[in-house]
């Protein structure tokens, strides 16, 4: 049972952060991801605790992109399997991706608890746990290199929610379009994606999936012109700004 009263006025924050504790109780998030959750909340409390505008530009090209994909697959981590599984699981289905389970600081056995959460939650397929499949990417030293020659290795689009800093610019050298949830707009991660949710992956996900589902219903050329124009140096720079006025409001109120 959760000992934060609901009417507590950081109650949002404290739900999410007990998810992640939870989610390493069970064997699925690293101690480090622990760590990172941290990093995100500061900025998350920057940012205004709300999708902002620039999120859900972000988010809305992130799902034209997704319905253009010939081949998506969204990798997932400790941490995202324990914020949003069933979300992670949802925007699968809907946008035809695939799972790939792709580990910063890898471990089998939690490798293991994490399909069999994805599972859980609804998941048929999971790629990544089969050594005979995995395949190295180049230009990365990470344990994320080892990668599945039927998922990421192929795909033209993949997603990687919560990641370090190292993967994104491999991904990019390879061809690949690339897709990041990052709580910090200055972060590598952020800077090299081809498109950067800058929010919170607990909150943009039901956003995307949403989005996903209303802009099923356009034809190739619409999605196309909803990419066309996003540039994600300058929504990165208005996510910068956001934080700057955000303080700015606040240093005049003290
Ligand atoms: O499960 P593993 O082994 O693959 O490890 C996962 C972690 C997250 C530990 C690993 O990828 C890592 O160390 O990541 P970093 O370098 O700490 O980067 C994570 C980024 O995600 C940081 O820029 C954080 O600000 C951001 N972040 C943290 N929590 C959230 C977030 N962004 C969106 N939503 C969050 N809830």
């Amino acid at each position: 049972m959760s000992l934060i009263p609901k009417s507590h006025p950081r109650a949002k924050s404290l739900f999410i952060r007990e998810k992640l504790v939870h989610g390493f109780d069970k064997g699925l998030v690293a101690k480090e991801g622990l760590l990172a959750q941290g990093r995100g909340e500061a900025f998350d409390y920057l940012l205004g605790e709300k999708t902002g505008k620039n999120a859900k530009n972000a988010i809305k090209v992130a799902a034209a992109q997704l319905l253009l994909a010939k081949m998506p697959v969204i990798s997932v981590n400790g941490n995202v399997a324990a914020l949003c599984p069933k979300e992670i699981v949802k925007l699968s289905k809907q946008t035809k991706a695939k799972l790939e389970v792709n580990l910063f600081y890898t471990n089998e056995k939690r490798k293991k608890a994490i399909v069999s959460t994805l599972k859980k939650n609804g998941a048929s397929e999971i790629l990544g746990i089969n050594p005979r499949d995995s395949a190295k990417l180049s230009g990365i030293d990470s344990a994320r290199r080892i990668v599945d020659k039927n998922g990421i290795f192929s795909a033209d689009v993949v997603v990687v929610p919560l990641e370090d800093g190292d993967r994104t610019m491999a991904l990019r050298n390879a061809g690949k379009l690339v897709i990041t949830f990052d709580l910090n707009p200055l972060s590598r991660t952020s800077q090299t994606a081809s498109i950067t949710i800058v929010d919170n992956v607990t909150r943009a996900i039901h956003v995307l999936i949403d989005e996903t589902k209303k802009l099923s219903r356009k034809n190739k050329k619409e999605l196309k012109n909803i990419v066309k124009n996003f540039d994600n140096k300058k929504n990165l720079s208005e996510n910068i700004i956001q934080i700057k006025d955000n303080l700015t409001r606040r240093a005049k109120i003290a």
